[in-house]
């Protein structure tokens, strides 16, 4: 499907209202049979926001809110959402699309998990934001007005759910020095690339394999993954008593194992291997997305929200980060049960972070997604045009005599300043490493 509606990406007004609620008006928000809101999504104006940074309709539920601190929780929640309603209406929206709704490792290295992407259990809600009676109510009094629901959510990562014990003490260790020579404390590249220091939460990829542990004797095989047991935070394994398929999620198997991702070319178009398979950073543990019982987990996981809610979408995070394989199972696996559920055109569109034409457009393949952001786009007119004042390839002008008035501006410092780099992903991989320490 090609997708031509326009994307309205306004959120993160920090619109605090503060004040107390009246959760008393709550109804009994219970499940509703699921049904088909939309006619052509390529219709649709969407409007992103983040939850935290929306409106704080419950002052309930703002544990750990720091309002002097943008890395901590600001306190919006679903229920102030709702209360904004109709000034999202006024505004022409008629898809919002929330920030991801599941449960976080709640805080880490000093910031908070506001944005969502740090998930510790993808069976249950995040408290900060509401219960489920109240994402019912959102979900609800949006259809009431016209208005679909997509919900933002990830299958590459989960959050910080365990370290490396690369030196066998059955503890975190955030510091381990080394000899930095080609023996190396951990062995990511061997020679080519010495560690001299090491933090087991967050260890550089391993070209070899697993992460390694190590002793004075050397390498000593695979590093024990040990997970964390902070239940105050969430940080604690996914439970699997609501679907049995979890289990996977709180085993090693269940991740890669491999470190921090540090290089993130791609071949030919698609992702290299340490984009698929290596950490991200921030140590957001990668999912073992080629076993097909992590594959299920995050089938049945996601869907589950889809029949508790009537959400409309998912705007799925990090798509090159992940295999072909599994969008194409995902996407079929998602598609079928809305089907079947009497769902019909439920929506999948997703971020592949890069300006590869050929790459971004990749994951539109057959059961794959249904559209992907034009990253591309952003880079040839964006980056371009508004920030660097320089033409596109694709709008350049017919080359000109030498000394005239358009070849002296292609020459001039500012052009040549701002010139795009031939690698668009890896300059733009670069702010996302800046990013991330932020999140
Ligand atoms: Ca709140
Ligand atoms: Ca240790
Ligand atoms: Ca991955």
């Amino acid at each position: 499907m090609r997708f031509r509606g326009l994307f309205a990406t306004l959120g993160l007004l920090g619109t605090l209202l503060g004040g107390a609620s009246c959760l008393g008006e709550i109804d009994d928000y219970a499940q509703q049979p699921i049904a088909t809101h939309v006619t052509d999504w390529r219709d649709e104006v969407i409007y992103q926001l983040l939850v935290d940074r929306f409106a704080d309709g419950d002052t309930g539920n703002d544990v750990r809110v720091d309002r002097t601190a943008l890395g901590r929780y600001q306190g919006g929640d679903w229920l102030g959402v709702i209360q904004q309603l109709d000034y999202i209406q006024r505004l022409g929206v008629t898809t919002l699309w929330i920030s991801p709704i599941v449960r976080n490792v709640d805080t880490d290295a000093g910031f908070d998990a506001y944005h969502g992407y740090w998930a510790s259990d993808l069976t249950a809600l995040n408290p900060h934001f509401g219960d489920l009676a109240m994402l019912r109510r959102l979900v609800r009094e949006c259809h009431a007005r016209g208005i679909k629901v997509i919900v933002d959510i990830v299958t590459n990562h989960m959050g910080q759910m365990f370290f490396y014990d690369i030196n066998n003490n059955g503890r975190p260790d955030e510091f381990l020095g080394g000899s930095g020579d080609v023996s190396g404390f951990q062995n990511p590249g061997g020679a080519r690339s010495p560690i001299s220091r090491v933090t087991e939460y967050d260890p550089d990829y391993n070209l070899r394999g697993p992460v390694q542990a190590f002793t004075s004797l050397g390498p000593a095989g695979d590093a024990p993954v040990i997970f964390l047991n902070m239940p105050e935070i969430f940080r604690v394994p996914p439970r699997s008593d609501i679907l049995p398929s979890q289990a996977i999620l709180a085993r090693p198997e269940g991740y890669h194992r491999r470190g921090r991702i540090t290089t993130y070319d791609n071949v030919s178009s698609q992702p290299g291997e340490q984009t698929l398979l290596g950490d991200f950073p921030g140590g957001l543990k990668d999912v073992n997305t080629e076993d097909p019982r992590v594959r299920l987990a995050m089938v049945e996981a996601y869907w589950r929200w889809v029949e508790l809610t009537d959400i409309d979408g998912f705007r799925i995070d990090t798509l090159k980060h992940v295999e072909h394989g599994f969008w194409q199972y995902f996407g079929s696996q998602i598609r079928q049960r809305a089907t079947r559920a009497g769902k019909q055109r439920f929506f999948m569109f997703g971020e592949a972070f890069d300006g590869d034409d050929r790459l971004v457009g990749s994951y539109t393949n057959p059961n794959e997604m249904d559209s992907v952001f034009y990253f591309p786009q952003k880079y040839r007119v964006f980056d371009n045009i508004f920030q660097c004042g320089t033409a596109t390839p694709g709008t350049s002008r017919p080359s000109t005599p030498s000394g005239s008035a358009t070849s002296r501006r292609r020459r001039s410092p500012r052009a040549s300043a701002c010139r795009p780099p031939r690698r668009w992903s890896t300059s733009w991989t670069t702010m996302t490493c800046r990013a991330s320490s932020m999140e």
